[in-house]
């Protein structure tokens, strides 16, 4: 089991922007999952699929050390923790052509052998997630072919299912599969946290720009904090 505490205790909102998050003013455990997006060496360590394609991996593990002790804040509280993966079977039979084309393009193909075995195939050490923010037993993996983590995945169903309503986000990238899955989850009502420093981009301005768009509209896809707001609410005990 993940749950490590009493998990019938409540918390009040996290100081954010453009609202103190939630809209409805209380954390309940039992109803929020905190949602670590695509942690794997593919997208975060030497020889995955971001360094072959030549980008600067302090970009997008800059939030990982974060996203760990947040990772172990929600555990304590009991709250639901659910991880993501992107990649591909190994027959590649679930890859769209485009997106192969693409990879090839930059240098990257998926299903090329690399430092870390085939790029983003499902089971190889590269699509792995790293051992800092590594899933415990009762926290569900989604395994996506996509950016997002609602398509051709059960993961609104774990979600229904498990009562969830409240989604607090960590993961790389920020432009790319946070973003397109927050912005799925916001179409389908889910009250959406995103933490700054727990996040990152292959470009810094795509995440500083992944970011302003968020928070712009007051708030069109939800919130964004830092992981200390809430750290500092999770700390504080009983509110609601
Ligand atoms: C990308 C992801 N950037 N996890 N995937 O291709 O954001």
């Amino acid at each position: 089991m993940s749950k490590t505490a009493v998990t019938n205790t409540r918390f009040g909102p996290v100081v954010a922007d453009p609202y103190h998050w939630p809209y409805d003013g209380v954390i309940d455990p039992q109803r929020t999952a905190l949602i670590m997006i695509d942690w794997q060496t593919d997208f975060c360590g030497p020889g995955g699929y971001v360094d072959a394609m030549g980008y600067d991996l302090n970009l997008t593990r800059a939030g990982l050390g974060p996203a760990a002790a947040v990772l172990a804040a929600a555990r304590a509280v009991g709250m639901h923790v659910i991880h993501t993966r992107e990649g591909h079977v190994p027959d590649l039979s679930d890859l769209p052509p485009n997106k192969l084309w693409r990879s090839q393009q930059i240098g990257a193909g998926i299903g090329d052998a690399g430092p870390c075995g085939r790029i983003l195939v499902r089971g190889e050490p590269g699509w792995d997630i790293v051992p800092e923010v590594y899933p415990i037993a009762g926290e569900p993996i989604i395994d996506k072919p996509g950016k997002g983590s609602f398509y051709a995945t059960n993961f609104e169903l774990i979600l229904r299912n498990r009562g969830i309503t409240h989604l607090i986000f960590t993961g790389i990238t920020t432009d790319v599969c946070v973003h397109t899955t927050m912005r799925d989850a916001n179409d389908r009502g889910y009250e959406c946290l995103l933490l700054e420093d727990c996040t990152g981009a292959t470009d810094y301005g795509n995440y500083l720009a992944a970011l302003a768009m968020v928070k712009m509209q007051g708030g069109v896809f939800g919130a964004v904090a830092h992981s200390s707001a809430l750290l500092g609410v999770l700390a504080s005990g009983e509110q609601g």
